[in-house]
């Protein structure tokens, strides 16, 4: 399908700007791990403090990189599967809010005014712009949504009355169903509680009431990034292997599970706060292995997928068939499965470590260790990372109408961030398990062998080996670098256009249950307000806190340190 002029522009610049900004993201990846490692021992480096760096890492690579992405590549598939054209004005608001509300918020993280971490947790607070530009950068991302999505699935439907919503399509519209209903309770906190404070309009806060709506968001933000990658392995994975996806109906099912169940499952965040009854954690605890079953239903589909595949291409035997798959093919779009494949082996570590974190029991031993850190970079940093940036590079290619160049290093690049992550995830769960803390400049504490007090010689050996992950994960990145550069450079040989390898199904029988949004969303609302009532409840009355000087507004807040300490000063 032919994409041309403003819309051609704007979906180009949704994956080129947060690539630009991701250059930065890893790079201070790299001095985190560098500096956690002792490697480096200093607080900054290049006058960014090590957590203005981490707060710059998190946001870029986790919340803009991600939400860009999502819209952009939302935007084609549903250009591509319903073949009915988007309202280019909705689209230039779309990306006005969100290139615009990115900028603010870069502002301040980079002037040093909102140096809070991804997680913004109240009592830091952040420049007003740091809130204004994230609310901007959530608005513009929903747009295309209600403005453009919506209407042309119906309107598909009033055309089509009798077939099946395209996979792809139903993935992309559960994803953001999810996405507006995670996005009210952050926006509740932020314009309600954030804002106020950062304008120095409220002397009084509720850090409680906060932390569960941020989770409230925040959890099932992990599967706003996870479902893009989960539609490129459902359709093009299986194709891309030579074969078809083997159910289209599990598919569904896993999908619309994520529905039910990725929100109320936030508590899992709070195990350790104080305020919330243990029974709710508990009762979300379960509600955690739940969704931890569409992953599975993904890995059972996804590893017969890949069988499918592999068998027509003559693969044989019990487990020698996993030698016929494309792992080095340079033909055609087939160096796309590099990245999904690399991206579904970290995922196998992701997901273990996910459900051992998912324990109220096993969660105390990791909780805010270094082991958390290892989990989120096979996941987020793992099978999303490498998913994205392969669909980056596959759609950059299609919409200026070249090849893919350099394609030796676009191959490179998937299989060596996948071993770097490897090493680093088993070096950062040890070191975590070792009792070393995530969020912290370990280089100039614990691993400063000159600091008697606090020295911890033990975790040396794992945190170097975790810094050579992070390395070799760089040095893929930068790989990736060199082909992506090469075809964004390169001289157009054809019309732009939008296509993707999309799979058949193996079995595909109509099946009633996953046809129909409706019943889902219901009962997806339901589920919420069982799970959230109370918890919202009892954080608005027990966590209200006054006159605590880490509380006030910003001017109070950047009080220098020393009036801090004379202000909590012990009798
Ligand atoms: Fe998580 C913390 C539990 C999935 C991201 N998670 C985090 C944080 C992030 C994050 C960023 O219960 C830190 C937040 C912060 O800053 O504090 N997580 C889970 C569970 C799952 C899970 C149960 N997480 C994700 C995904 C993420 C993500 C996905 C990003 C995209 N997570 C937690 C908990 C915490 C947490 C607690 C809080 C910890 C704390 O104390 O702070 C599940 O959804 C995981 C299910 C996954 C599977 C794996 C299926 C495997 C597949 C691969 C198959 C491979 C094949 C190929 C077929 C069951 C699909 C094989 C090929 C060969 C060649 C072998």
């Amino acid at each position: 399908m032919q994409v041309k002029g403003a819309l051609r522009f704007i979906l180009l610049s949704q994956l080129i700007i947060p690539f630009l900004l991701l250059i930065l993201g890893v790079l201070l990846g790299l001095y985190q791990v560098l500096a956690r490692a002792g490697i480096i021992r200093s607080a900054d480096i290049f006058g960014i403090n090590y957590y203005q760096g981490l707060t710059l890492h998190g946001v870029i690579n986790a919340i803009v990189f991600t939400t860009f992405f999502a819209v952009a590549f939302g935007n084609a598939i549903m250009l591509h599967q319903l073949k009915r054209p988007l309202k280019v004005g909705v689209q230039w608001a779309s990306w006005l809010l969100m290139v615009g509300g990115t900028l603010m918020a870069a502002w301040a993280m980079l002037t040093g005014r909102a140096t809070v971490l991804y997680t913004f947790y109240l009592p830091m607070v952040a420049h007003w712009t740091f809130y204004v530009g994230a609310t901007l950068l959530l608005i513009g991302s929903i747009l295309p949504y209600f403005l453009d999505w919506i209407p042309n699935t119906l309107a598909w439907r009033r055309e089509n009355p009798n077939a099946k919503l395209p996979l792809a399509v139903l993935g992309n519209l559960v994803n953001f169903t999810l996405w507006f209903l995670i996005i009210l309770p952050l926006a509740t906190t932020v314009l309600f509680q954030m804002l106020p404070l950062s304008l120095g309009l409220a002397s009084e806060v509720n850090p409680l009431l906060s932390r569960t709506l941020f989770w409230f968001f925040g959890h099932a933000l992990v599967y706003f990034w996870l479902l893009p990658s989960y539609i490129m392995l459902y359709t093009m994975l299986p194709k891309l292997a030579g074969g078809k996806l083997y159910s289209d109906p599990a598919a569904r099912l896993a999908f619309l599970l994520f529905l039910l169940f990725s929100i109320p499952v936030g508590l899992h965040h709070q195990y350790t706060e104080g305020g919330l009854s243990s029974g709710w954690k508990l009762w979300q605890a379960f509600l955690t292995f739940m969704v931890a079953l569409p992953s599975f239903i993904t890995a059972f589909t996804v590893a017969a997928s890949l069988e499918h595949g592999a068998r027509q291409n003559g693969g044989q035997g019990l487990f020698s068939w996993w030698g016929k798959l494309p792992y080095w093919s340079r033909e055609g779009d087939k160096w796309l499965f590099a990245y999904f494949i690399s991206g579904l082996i970290l995922f196998l570590f992701g997901g273990i470590t996910g459900i051992i974190n998912a324990s109220y029991s096993l969660n105390l031993v990791v909780h805010n260790t270094a082991w958390i850190v290892g989990h989120f970079h096979t996941t987020v940093g793992g099978l999303v990372a490498l998913s994205f940036l392969g669909m980056t590079l596959y759609l950059i290619a299609r919409l200026r109408g070249v090849d893919v160049k350099a394609k030796p290093f676009a191959l490179a690049a998937p299989y060596l961030w996948m071993l770097g992550f490897v090493i680093f995830e088993i070096a950062l769960s040890i070191t975590g398990l070792q009792g070393a803390p995530r969020r912290s400049n370990i280089g100039i504490s614990y691993l400063d062998p000159t600091n008697e007090l606090l020295y911890r010689g033990d975790w040396l050996f794992w945190s170097h080996v975790g810094a050579l992950g992070g390395v070799l994960a760089v040095i893929g990145f930068l790989s990736y670098v060199v082909s992506l550069a090469g075809t964004l450079f390169a001289k157009p040989v054809r019309a732009p256009e939008i296509d993707f390898p999309i799979a058949d199904a193996v079995h595909d029988t109509p099946t009633p249950l996953v046809v129909n949004l409706r019943p889902w969303v219901t009962a997806t609302l339901a589920l919420i307000a069982i799970s959230y009532t109370y918890p919202v409840y009892e954080s608005m009355t027990r966590g209200v806190i006054t006159k605590v000087p880490g509380y006030q507004s910003l001017e109070n807040n950047l009080v220098p340190q020393q009036t801090l300490r004379e202000q909590t000063k012990l009798p």
